[in-house]
């Protein structure tokens, strides 16, 4: 999209002076409060991934005031996990708080939907889960620096062939959802590319709980080397206790969704030998991992996950593009958010492009005694 198919967001387009500042990089001051939008899932389905986005960033952001130079408020909006509230709160962000930069939502299926909206209104937003292809072509005003789901899987599936010797799979997709749904299209892929033969292809839905229809076809024959799954943790935590108790050993493989010491914890036995892809590990020895890791801990009085991790970075690139010319106005932050570069983070080494797409390395893990372990290194 060019500056021509800004039609509503005239606001957008006008500079305003106020949130201009003096001086640039750690020296920028900026005398107008920054406001930040975060739109995440804190209540119903994926609750499970909002609640530590929104610690995440929170604990960001309270480092960034403190450092100083920028005020920062962030105003987080609870899209209730449903599209239709992910809609009303980007307009509450963009219209009524008129925020510089939206964080968020939490799911790719939101996104589809919310983020046209911000990319008319010409507001910068940057997803921090939202894995599912295509999400960077909604437009120019749109990031993301969560790890495509393409990408975790294309390194999970291989990581798992090498160390587990795998030939045979059975694929089992929620097939309702937009992440799992475009999950699963990689999966193909991969599996065509490594030369794996899928013996079992089964779908579900995203509210099922009862998968004995689909785990019997896996159980029904006995060359599974490994089953591999795109599912949101709502039903990854019934299928995987389901898949243990009928004896089904095989490995199980997926992506960022299995990126959750909280589906570990209520999986408990039954996670023992999940093969986990996805941008974040407690295991990686990244720039200030270490300590983000304590002071989350300390500060919540829990560990933090991948979520949190993805909202926490979001954090520091937002405040890098404003600094990089001193200007909060969405523009700005637009135009330097697609020029972060080799960014040194707890993620690694990340960096955005103008179409909007991150580049980042996965990391592959397995559970060994209830915790993730690097799969490889
Ligand atoms: C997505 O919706 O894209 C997630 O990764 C949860």
């Amino acid at each position: 999209a060019s500056a021509a198919c800004v039609s509503e967001g005239t606001e957008s387009t006008s500079s305003d002076d106020s949130l201009v500042g003096t001086g640039t990089g750690a020296d920028c001051e900026i005398d107008e409060t920054v406001k930040v939008g975060a739109v995440l899932s804190l209540t119903e389905a994926a609750a499970f991934a909002g609640g530590y986005q929104q610690e995440g960033i929170q604990l960001a952001f309270e480092e960034l005031n403190a450092a100083g130079g920028i005020t920062y408020e962030l105003i987080v909006e609870d899209d209730k996990t449903s599209v239709e509230d992910s809609v009303i709160a980007f307009e509450k962000v963009i219209n009524r708080d008129k925020v510089s930069v939206i964080v968020g939502p939490t799911l790719s299926n939101m996104a589809f939907t919310t983020f046209p909206d911000a990319e008319s209104a010409g507001v910068p937003a940057l997803g921090i889960s939202t894995t599912a292809e295509g999400i960077p072509d909604l437009g120019d005003y749109i990031f993301r620096n969560s790890l495509p789901e393409e990408v975790a899987l294309a390194a999970s599936i291989p990581a798992a062939k090498e160390t587990l010797g795998i030939e045979k799979v059975a694929v089992l997709y929620d097939s309702a959802d937009e992440f799992t749904a475009s999950a699963y299209n990689t999966i193909t892929d991969v599996l065509t590319d490594e030369g794996i033969e899928v013996v079992v292809e089964e779908s579900f839905e995203t509210t099922d709980t009862d998968f004995a229809a689909q785990l019997t076809k896996v159980k029904e024959r006995d060359d599974v080397d490994a089953v591999i799954l795109s599912a949101l943790p709502g039903a990854t935590v019934p299928l995987v206790t389901q898949a243990r108790s009928l004896d089904i050993t095989a490995p199980i493989i997926g992506g960022n969704a299995f990126n959750s010491p909280v589906l570990v914890g209520l999986l408990a036995d039954a996670a023992e030998g999940l093969i986990v892809g996805g941008a974040w590990s407690a295991a990686s020895d990244t720039t200030g991992n270490a300590e983000f890791i304590t002071n989350y801990t300390e500060k919540y009085d829990r560990a933090p996950d991948q979520f949190a991790a993805q909202a926490y970075t979001a954090a520091y690139m937002i405040d890098q593009a404003i600094r990089a010319d001193c200007d909060a106005n969405r523009e700005a932050i637009k135009d330097n958010l697609g020029q972060i570069l080799e960014y040194d983070s707890i993620l690694g080494t990340i960096s955005l492009d103008e179409s909007g797409e991150v580049s980042q390395e996965p990391v592959v893990q397995i559970v060994e005694n209830g915790q993730f372990k690097l799969l490889e290194g």
